[in-house]
């Protein structure tokens, strides 16, 4: 039984340093397949029709041309277009022959508005790292980019409000606001690429949603462009504010159906001073629960992060991405991270949680890392098992919620029913949210595998009362399955909502409702 230390402190060079590190990370590895060699969305799902929308015609392009002036904003040219046909994942492609690049509500507006009057089918873009579908086209959609709506607003360092365009990089805002001392409320592995509106669409969770709750919370105010062109504005900037309906809240995780987000009020916290990360290798899916409850307890207001990798998510970091553990192997590893405000009482509460655990039997051994560079490093380790699954070829992604007692007979369950007809089955997550990310990979996309997976893994965990996407939304793949987290009467108000907003359908078919 070990626990090695290794003090220093944080600093705010090397969090910018970890943003740019995310950012290689995301882009590389859009060429790890060739997007032409992605099967077209309409060939793999064969039964799936087109709505009724319009054809894209010459017009329509010379009308856009005029809108939007100026080189790289209205995109047709097929080898410039390919990679916003496909997702991250490489797992659907469409076939839209225009992205549109717009820089001012205005112009979304002003897109929306003639899109809904030709009946032009639309789909919203922000960094296309959505991991359901969603953000590319299904058929020939128009893409509406967010890539270049990139600006920051305003800042008001004394409340922390941040305002900014929706397409600013997450990545990008953290490193911003990180000279004003205040931070961002979310953090995920994609932030050198993904976009505030993205994450804003998808009511995306991360590894700071258990010190900072979900953006439900902390989205103050939302400007948003209707189906119709007209904008809505619910830019608060205030922490309370109780007229009427709260608007705003529709838009997170909407993923792209009810309007496009074109600017967002970011409630942005104080940026701990002093930031620990422990590794600890423990025997048991058991004892990592155990060790959560105790770190609920002991850690109490310094606990930022509780993340869990089963073994075989490390094995996916270390024969996939070349990267090494810094500790043995083990069943499985939790990865605790705390945040404050003075570095000698986080410490000291820290190691005398470490030795608890160590004596109760629950941690086997482990390393606990305060210098920035070594912090970045263990986050990695859990933060590119995602990537590191795309190098076995096609992977089959699940993001559920259950009860954390139940967490990991899923995987168990999983394991033993697809035997050797895939690669592996990993289980990792966001223990301390209850948020499970399953994964199986296999050579190539094989519909046999996918049919003992679905709906088999859906109907498990609604046997537990759980959510069949726990934070990645539901986009074009998992949106038929919707009954199996939501009720009849639910799904039948969400429909009435899009048609009272989006009478012709025009935003995002094909995603989060299920077929009627
Ligand atoms: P896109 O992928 O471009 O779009 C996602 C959806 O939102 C689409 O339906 C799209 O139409 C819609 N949309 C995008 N922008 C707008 C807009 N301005 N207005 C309206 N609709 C819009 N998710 C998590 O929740 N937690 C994680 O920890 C996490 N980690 C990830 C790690 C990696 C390596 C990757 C690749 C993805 C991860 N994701 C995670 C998934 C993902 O949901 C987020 O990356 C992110 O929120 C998507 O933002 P984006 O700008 O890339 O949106
Ligand atoms: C994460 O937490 C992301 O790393 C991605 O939500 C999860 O790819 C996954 O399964
Ligand atoms: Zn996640």
């Amino acid at each position: 039984m070990r626990i090695h230390h290794a003090v220093s402190r944080i600093g705010c060079f090397l969090i910018k340093k970890s943003t740019r590190d995310a950012f290689r990370s995301c882009r590389s590895l859009h060429s790890t397949v060739p997007v032409r060699s992605v099967e077209l969305t309409k060939v793999r799902y064969p039964n799936l029709k087109r709505g009724p929308f319009s054809v894209l015609k010459d017009t329509d392009v010379q009308f856009f041309e005029r809108l939007l002036s100026g080189a790289g904003r209205v995109l047709a040219d097929a080898s410039e277009i390919e990679g916003y046909n496909t997702d991250w994942l490489k797992t659907c492609r469409g076939c839209s022959e225009l992205v549109l690049r717009p820089k001012t509500t205005e112009e979304v507006s002003a897109i929306l508005n003639y899109c809904n009057t030709r009946r032009l089918a639309v789909v919203p873009q922000g960094g296309n790292t959505g991991l359901v579908g969603g953000s590319v086209p299904v058929f020939d959609e128009v893409v509406v980019s967010t890539q270049l709506l990139n600006k920051i607003i305003s800042l008001d360092e004394l409340s922390g409000t941040l305002v900014c365009q929706s397409g600013c990089v997450l990545g990008n805002l953290e490193e911003y606001i990180a000279d004003y001392n205040l931070t961002i409320p979310l953090d995920l592995g994609a932030k050198g690429s993904c976009h505030i509106g993205g994450n804003i669409a998808t009511n995306a969770g991360g590894v700071r949603l258990l010190r900072y709750g979900s953006l439900h919370g902390s989205i103050l105010g939302v400007e948003a462009v209707l189906p119709n062109g007209e904008i809505l504005d619910c830019m608060s900037t205030l922490r309370k504010d109780n007229t009427g309906y709260d608007l705003k809240q529709l838009f997170i995780g909407s993923e792209g159906t009810l309007g496009i987000v074109t600017a967002a009020s970011v409630l942005c916290p104080q940026k701990p001073s002093a930031v620990s990360v422990a590794f600890l290798g423990c025997e048991s899916f058991a004892k990592v629960l155990d060790i959560y409850k105790e770190a609920k307890g002991m850690l109490a207001e310094i606990l930022s992060a509780y993340e869990f990798l089963d073994e075989a998510s490390v094995s996916v970091n270390k024969e996939n991405l070349k990267m090494s553990s810094p500790i043995g192997d083990y069943p499985f590893f939790v990865l605790i991270e705390t945040s404050g405000s003075n570095g000698d009482h986080d410490e000291e509460k820290l190691n005398t949680f470490l030795e608890a655990m160590m004596s109760k039997g629950l941690v086997t051994d482990g390393t606990v890392v305060t210098e920035s560079l070594k912090i970045k490093d263990i986050w990695s380790l859990r933060e590119r098992v995602a990537e590191g699954l795309l190098h076995d070829g096609y992977c089959y992604k699940y993001d559920v919620s259950l009860p954390q007692s139940k967490f990991y007979n899923l995987v168990e369950d999983m394991r033993e029913r697809l035997g050797a007809s895939v690669i592996r089955v990993v289980g990792y997550g966001h223990v301390g949210d209850g948020n499970l990310h399953l994964n199986m990979t296999s050579p190539t996309y094989s519909s046999e595998v996918m049919s003992n997976i679905e709906p088999f893994v859906y109907e498990w965990v609604s046997k537990y009362n759980g959510s069949i996407s726990a934070e990645h939304g539901l986009g074009f793949k998992k949106r038929n399955f919707i009954h199996h987290s939501k009720s009849k009467s639910a799904v039948s108000l969400m429909k009435q909502l899009k048609k009272s907003i989006d009478p012709n359908g025009i935003m995002n078919p094909y995603k989060v409702l299920p077929d009627d």
